[in-house]
């Protein structure tokens, strides 16, 4: 990565960098993820995926997905009587958040030279590899994402936290791309999801002013671009309402010299502890 990029970086809080991976391995994971829903087995999970607040608290099949491989739906999946509106494999809104550990084709992914080069220029001198998730954007129900920032979800003190997002279709405006507001990773941090006390999990807020959504622009990308995140910049991603499916793969890489908290939602059991590239 060149010198004005990582200025850039610096200055943004994002950066776009196209052809970073190849249609080979974005259609290697395509494949592979729907291979995991195939075999998923949807029966006794109601979990119902959105980012709205009330939908996500206390939900155990969440909670426990630090280390797992599990599957949660789009919010507007089901018919009032429960059923499904659309074909199971329609219907996932994303598969989290282990995968990177669990799964070989996964795991392959993201663990490359390139990756692990791009997160050392990025200033994580001893990377852990956090989080994955496969976010399908399904065509004509993807569910929006809210603006937020990652390091509400993924906090470490101190802040030491890159988020990467790989376009594994194209992305735009029609099918949900990302919206970013550059220069918002320097206002601080807004909140923070953390696991309640006596159970379930709360948000612990720190300035609830709105997010200036009218200074976001949209990233537009092709496939196989990564889109580099910093943990404290806003963005958000509309609905999809096209014919267009908008998968995309993101992994979360923090820092093992800095505290990653016990109320951080996102914990792994002691058999599973994270590792690096
Ligand atoms: O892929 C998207 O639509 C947004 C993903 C995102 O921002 C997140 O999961 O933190």
């Amino acid at each position: 990565m060149m010198r004005e990029q990582l200025a850039q970086y610096d200055r943004d809080g994002f950066l776009v960098l196209p052809e970073f991976v190849s249609h080979e391995a974005c259609n290697a994971l395509h494949a592979r993820a729907d291979e995991l829903v195939q075999k998923f087995d949807p029966a006794g999970v109601v979990s119902v995926f959105s980012t709205h607040e009330q939908t996500r608290t206390s939900d155990d099949y969440f909670l426990e997905s630090g280390d797992q491989i599990r599957f949660f739906f789009e919010e507007n999946a089901f018919n009032p009587d429960g059923s499904l509106r659309q074909a199971r494999e329609s219907s996932i809104n994303k598969i989290g958040h282990a995968l990177h550990d669990l799964d070989p084709a996964f795991d392959a992914f993201s663990r490359t030279a390139d990756i692990r080069e791009l997160v050392a220029e990025l200033g994580i001198r001893e990377p852990l590899l956090l989080q994955s998730m496969y976010i399908f954007k399904q065509p004509n129900i993807g569910g929006e994402v809210t603006c937020h920032q990652d390091a509400t979800f993924l906090f470490t003190e101190p802040l030491r936290m890159v988020g990467l997002w790989f376009a594994l279709e194209d992305a735009t405006t029609e099918n949900g791309c990302l919206w970013v507001i550059p220069g918002g990773h320097k206002v601080g941090l807004k909140s923070r999801f953390v696991r309640a006390e006596g159970g379930g999990t709360r948000f612990e807020v720190f300035d609830g002013s709105p997010w200036p959504e009218a200074k976001a622009i949209p990233l537009e990308v092709e496939k196989g671009t990564v889109i580099v995140l910093h943990g404290l910049l806003p963005h958000f991603s509309r609905e999809n309402r096209s014919s267009q499916s908008r998968h995309a793969y993101t992994l979360h890489v923090i820092d093992a010299s800095s505290k990653y908290p016990a109320n951080n939602w996102l914990q792994r059991s002691e058999q599973m502890p994270l590792k690096g590239f």
